[in-house]
């Protein structure tokens, strides 16, 4: 653990209660990101380059339950996991953040996000994990805060904290006290979101590295912080008029400004495969036929479709497989 992580623990929890409990547990709901995260400005506490924002998955997402225990133990859909397995490691690695509530611990993680859907589950995991940790030791944290710590383990986690539509704000501060997650005005009922599953190959480089590699070599990079800028204020702006055509646009030209950071980079980051160029074109052909569908896509090749509950079934029409989303139950 590094000395200012630790030092950014200590003033989270400097209020903190410590009422330890024999378990803890959690819900947290997974979240995409409508105009993206990525590029950090500090790895120690993962401070964002700029600020993003996203919408919930409603019950789409992870349970965690967690005990302190006289051994590391993890289990992952009711199965133990090696503790040489990525996923133990990174949940171990984090928990050692937090030695005052104890040494080791038992946890058990359930996602309820299908597996085929290809979706990541760093963001709910961590944001459970913390939530469930605040449980176990007392604490009493509001969501400012459980959506800081949650950063430390995966920056889109910060987000999920919250439900609906929210704001992670990137922040300024060294201190990384100013990045935290926010709620924006929620509940849309008619807002889907359908997902693709294209491919299951595995990333070439995961989102870390990704980010990394993009913010030190590509040149179009420069230009990112100030398109996420802007898309930020627009889709605020049409979440709050109900303004879905607009929110669409951004959203996929967001998306699609961030793979063209990607592929700038050097090596380049190519996590489109055919498949993905094929329904990019697919969802511009159907706009032009009048859909009103929209696109979006994280650090890998399945696509995210955005539409409204009117054009559900025609949407499920032209993109046959699809698993369709409702945020808002
Ligand atoms: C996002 N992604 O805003 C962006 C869009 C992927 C593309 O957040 O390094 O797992 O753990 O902070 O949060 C994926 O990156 O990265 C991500 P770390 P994370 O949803």
């Amino acid at each position: 653990m590094d000395d200012i992580q630790s030092l950014f623990v200590k003033n989270i929890l400097r209020d903190a209660g410590s009422t330890l409990k024999d378990s803890g547990s959690a819900f947290a709901a997974s979240n995409i990101a409508l105009s993206k995260y990525w590029g950090k400005r500090d790895a120690a506490l993962n401070l964002p380059v700029n600020s993003s924002l996203s919408v919930s998955l409603g019950d789409l997402g992870t349970r965690t339950e967690i005990r302190l225990a006289d051994a590391d133990s993890v289990q992952l859909n009711g199965t133990p996991v090696e503790l040489t397995d990525g996923f133990a490691v990174r949940t171990l690695e984090f928990l050692k953040l937090f030695p005052m509530v104890g040494t080791h611990f038992d946890v058990r993680t359930e996602n309820t996000i299908p597996t085929a859907a290809g979706l990541a589950s760093s963001a709910s995991g961590f944001a459970a994990l913390v939530m469930a940790l605040d449980d176990l030791a007392g604490w009493g944290l509001d969501k400012k805060k459980l959506s800081m710590l949650a950063r430390l383990g995966s920056g889109s986690a910060s987000r999920s904290v919250y439900n609906g539509f929210v704001q992670w704000n990137a922040g300024t501060s060294a201190d990384g006290l100013d990045s935290y997650a926010e709620p924006l005005s929620s509940d849309w009922k008619d807002f889907r979101i359908g997902i693709l599953e294209l491919s299951k190959a595995r990333k070439p480089v995961g989102s870390r590295d990704g980010m990394n590699r993009t913010v030190e070599t590509s040149e179009l990079y420069k230009s990112w912080p100030a398109q996420a800028n802007r898309d930020i204020e627009i889709i605020r702006a049409a979440i709050e008029a109900r303004d879905f055509p607009t929110l669409g646009k951004a959203a996929e030209h967001n998306a699609l400004a961030m793979h063209a950071t990607m592929m700038s980079a050097w090596p380049p980051l190519i996590y489109l495969q055919p498949e993905s160029m094929v329904m990019i074109h697919k969802v511009q052909f159907a706009r032009a036929d009048g859909l009103e569908v929209y696109l979006t896509i994280d650090a890998g090749p399945n696509i995210k479709l955005l539409f409204l509950e009117e054009n559900e079934r025609a949407v499920v029409d032209v993109f046959q497989g699809l698993e369709v989303v409702k945020p808002f139950g």
